[in-house]
């Protein structure tokens, strides 16, 4: 790299050079791969490497975001009293849901699931990765900074680390307790940050079974023009 290729803030950027054939092999590899992704419900408390989960993060972390703001923070929940007051909280939320606060509509979509108001992975799996979007920002006199599209910028994130999580051979969940913000108050985060997703992560537990779905047939979902 040359100095006259700093100077304007952009540098020579070096793309993959696959050939034809066998970017054909990887892309096909790689749908295989994410087509056996499961969201899993029920975990082991096998021990999983924290530089493997540090990994999968940094890996989120090189996600695009609105005018590279990355507005997201992670917290890894290792605790186990954490992860039993998390527990506690998300499945208080989760029973007035199911008993009140859901229609009938959304209970009976959420049949196949299996699902209710209690939740043993947050306590059973090895890590709870709580993510937060951050509201706003500040910059380095801690002025107030603005954050733009925040929610696709933290979606895409999330994506990519169960994509991360995924090809490291490990299970997730992306659950969303509702409401939420009672993980900003547990894990003492900061004013603009708010809770987004929680993600327990480990290794399914051996008897571990997952609803029979199917997913929409590429005619169903790709449109070509
Ligand atoms: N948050 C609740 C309910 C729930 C809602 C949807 I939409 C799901 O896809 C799954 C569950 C829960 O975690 O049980």
């Amino acid at each position: 790299m040359s100095a006259s290729d700093h100077q304007d803030g952009f540098i020579p950027y070096q793309p993959a050079t696959y050939e034809a054939e066998e970017m054909l092999a990887r892309s096909r590899a790689f749908y295989e791969l994410m087509n056996t992704r499961r969201s899993v419900r029920v975990f082991s408390d096998r021990p999983v490497a924290r530089e493997v989960i540090e990994h999968a993060i940094r890996a989120a972390g090189t996600a695009p975001s609105g005018a590279h703001k990355q507005p997201w923070s992670f917290c890894v929940v290792e605790d186990f009293e954490l992860r039993k007051e998390i527990r506690k909280r998300a499945e208080q939320e989760e029973k007035q849901n199911y008993d009140s606060r859901m229609s009938d509509r959304w209970l009976k979509d959420l049949e196949p699931l299996g699902t209710n108001h209690i939740k043993p992975f947050i306590t059973d799996a090895p890590y709870l990765i709580v993510m937060f979007k951050q509201a706003y920002g500040h910059d380095s006199e801690g002025n107030k900074q603005h954050h733009y599209y925040v929610n696709e910028s933290v979606g895409i994130a999330a994506g990519m680390l169960i994509t991360a999580l995924h090809y490291a051979g490990l299970s997730a969940l992306t659950h969303t307790p509702s409401p939420m913000n009672f993980l900003e108050e547990l894990l003492d985060r900061p004013g603009n940050e708010r809770a987004y997703l929680n993600i327990p992560v480990g290794y399914p537990s051996a008897d571990a079974r997952v609803p029979d779905l199917t997913r929409k047939a590429p005619e169903d979902f790709i449109h070509w023009y």
